[in-house]
């Protein structure tokens, strides 16, 4: 219990042998339960956690390997049919540290929000822990997913250290929520839809203990960015035209449109000019009006967006 509240902590698993003894032994006193989700392991991850026999510790195996959000998926869905009241998530790689676990718990068992996240990025020593690609490629993603989710506030967008309510547990439709790498940003903008609060909370990168990543950032970074456009458009749709409405949406539209038309269209007459010769005047003001339309558009957008979420903290 943590401030009189059950605690659930999700472990994704996928051929952690190495680590999950660590994470299970590590487990702070205040989580009643560790839902082990076991995603098809090839190598002995089972036997280990089940020689451990911890008595918190509940085993659900998947019959397929369904990546880390389709095990986050199955460990929220047993937390919220067992009734408990925060469902934290912790790696199996013991890439969390559990001194942190205090820190993300607590706004949630307050009630202040209904999410928070570990935020790896406010430590100062993020730079040089975690690895660059990573790094560099973490920061963009986390700029599109302020855009894509509303949270402008939050970054480290790829940060699986989480905190969930039992409001959030009992809302979200975790079948549709997305299966792999792009769970956190998937969920966030879920959560935006519903107008729940989410806070960031700073945490301690941990890199370099022996565990094995599946993330491949170079290929990982394309997909997850187009995953994030849809996820986009999926909150423009459900928050301000179907759930609500806000003129918001065809400010969007209309700075979607016309910068990139300005855009493409001043680039076509500058290789013109350069390539062919003189163009006309009212071209280059026409593709000055696009792009200048089309840029005010758009800041306008997501400054009615930001204040609209102001109060989501
Ligand atoms: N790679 C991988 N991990 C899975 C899968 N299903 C569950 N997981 C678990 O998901 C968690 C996170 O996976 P990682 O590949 O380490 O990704 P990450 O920790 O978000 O990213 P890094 O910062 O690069 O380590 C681990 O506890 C895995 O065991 C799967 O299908 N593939
Ligand atoms: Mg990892």
């Amino acid at each position: 219990m943590f401030e009189q509240k059950r605690v659930a902590c999700v472990v994704p698993c996928f051929n952690e042998s190495l680590l999950i003894k660590k994470v299970i032994s590590n487990m702070p006193a205040c989580v009643d339960a560790i839902l082990i989700v076991d995603d098809c392991s090839t190598d002995d991850t089972v036997d280990i956690v089940e020689r451990l026999n911890d008595p918190r510790t509940v085993l659900l195996k998947h019959e397929r390997n369904l990546g880390v959000g389709g095990s986050i998926s199955t460990g929220y869905k047993y937390a919220r049919d067992h009734d408990f009241d925060i469902a934290v998530v912790m790696a199996g790689d013991a890439q969390m540290d559990p001194e942190d676990l205090p820190a993300i718990l607590q706004p949630v068992a307050s009630g202040e929000v209904d999410y928070t996240k570990g935020n790896r990025l406010f430590s100062g020593d993020a730079w040089k822990m975690i690895p660059r690609v990573r790094y560099l490629g973490n920061s963009m993603l986390s700029l599109l997913t302020k855009i894509a989710s509303g949270y402008w506030h939050v970054a480290d967008s790829q940060s699986g250290y989480t905190a969930a309510s039992k409001a959030v547990l009992h809302t979200i439709n975790w079948d549709s929520m997305y299966q792999r790498y792009g769970q956190p940003n998937d969920l966030l903008v879920r959560l935006n839809i519903y107008n729940f609060r989410v806070r960031d909370v700073p945490i301690k990168p941990v890199y370099g203990i022996g565990e094995k990543s599946g993330v491949k950032p170079l290929r990982l970074i394309p997909k997850l960015s187009w995953l994030i456009c849809r996820m986009f458009l999926f909150r423009m749709a459900h928050k301000y035209i179907i759930r609500d409405f806000h003129p918001l949406v065809f400010f969007y539209a209309f700075g979607l449109l016309l910068l990139p038309s300005g855009l493409l269209l001043g680039l076509y007459l500058m290789i013109y000019r350069i390539a062919v010769g003189g163009i006309a005047e009212t071209s280059a003001l026409f593709a000055a009006f696009l792009f200048i339309t089309g840029v005010q558009f758009t800041l306008f957008a997501m400054w009615f967006d930001m204040e609209n979420n102001r109060s989501l903290k």
